[in-house]
């Protein structure tokens, strides 16, 4: 199904959401994040992970910029905001979310991949935050959730500077937790959301709604919080016969790397 260049395909459990606008580099304008904010809205009950790669030669060129009219004060924090909830559906939705990105990663396209849950990066992928130099501001949560992958010292510098960052970089910096050969992001990012969609669902649900949440408690509340989670997780019949599998041997080992 395509609707306003957003292309989502459902693959057994696994949502394929595929940002379609190649010939303007896949840039958001508000009729795309809304596409992407009611995609992940509207998950099927069936789908257990979800990818989401851009279609072209680069994931995503960030917000459109032939859309920056002259918004006043109070237009431009609804839109600000309305990127805050469209990108909160992805990071808070139903299922965790992989992002596959090669090409341009920049702007608001670095914003989208930061409110994914795994990324994969090919070796054509680079990054960079042009608002610097575009005299405007991240506006699509990236103040918030760039600073936790890459340390706030090294986005001021990707701003104040117009820095951009390579494939190999960006992973040794802490953008993506994969980097794999060029052309293949999508295809690792789909076996990751085969294996993230045999997971319990109440495990996959705390790890995205809960570990990030208690990353930010205070550590005496993020203890008492893991401690709740970890009693409602263990209480599911499907962990019981998760461990049970273990104990009797019909469940694989931890292999060495
Ligand atoms: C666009 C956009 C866009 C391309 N808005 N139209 N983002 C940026 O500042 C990045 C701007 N884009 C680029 O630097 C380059 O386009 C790319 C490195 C991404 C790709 O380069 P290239 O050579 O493959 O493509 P191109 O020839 O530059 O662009 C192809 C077309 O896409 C062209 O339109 P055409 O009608 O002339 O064919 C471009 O104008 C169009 N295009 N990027 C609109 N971003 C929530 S706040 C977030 C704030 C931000 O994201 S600011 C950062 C914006």
């Amino acid at each position: 199904m395509t609707r306003n260049h957003l292309h989502l395909e459902i693959r057994d459990h696994i949502a394929i959401v595929r940002l379609a606008r190649p010939a303007k580099r896949n840039a958001l304008n508000d009729d795309l994040i809304l596409a992407v904010r009611d995609a992940f809205d509207n998950l099927p009950d069936t789908v257990r992970a979800a990818v989401l790669d851009g279609e072209g030669e680069h994931f995503c060129a960030g917000l459109d910029l032939s859309e920056l009219k002259e918004r006043d004060a109070g237009q431009g924090l609804h839109h600000s905001r309305m990127w805050h909830a469209a990108l909160e559906r992805v990071q808070y939705g139903p299922v965790p979310v992989i992002a596959a990105l090669h090409g341009a990663v920049v702007g608001g396209g670095l914003e989208l991949a930061s409110s994914c849950h795994i990324r994969v990066a090919d070796e054509t992928a680079f990054y960079a935050l042009p608002e610097g130099s575009r005299g405007i501001f991240v506006g699509g949560g990236g103040a918030v959730r760039i600073p936790r992958l890459i340390g706030a010292a090294r986005m001021a510098d990707m701003m104040l500077t117009g820095r951009v960052y390579s494939a190999q970089e960006g992973e040794r910096a802490g953008f993506a937790q994969y980097l794999v050969p060029a052309g293949t992001a999508s295809a690792k990012a789909l076996e990751l959301a085969q294996r993230v969609a045999e997971n319990a669902p109440l495990t996959n649900y705390a790890l995205i709604h809960a570990l990030p949440r208690i990353a930010e408690q205070p550590a005496d509340h993020g203890y008492m919080t893991e401690a709740l989670m970890a009693a409602v997780a263990q209480s599911a019949p499907e962990a019981k016969q998760r461990v049970r599998d273990f104990l009797e041997g019909r469940a694989n080992k931890v292999r060495k790397a």
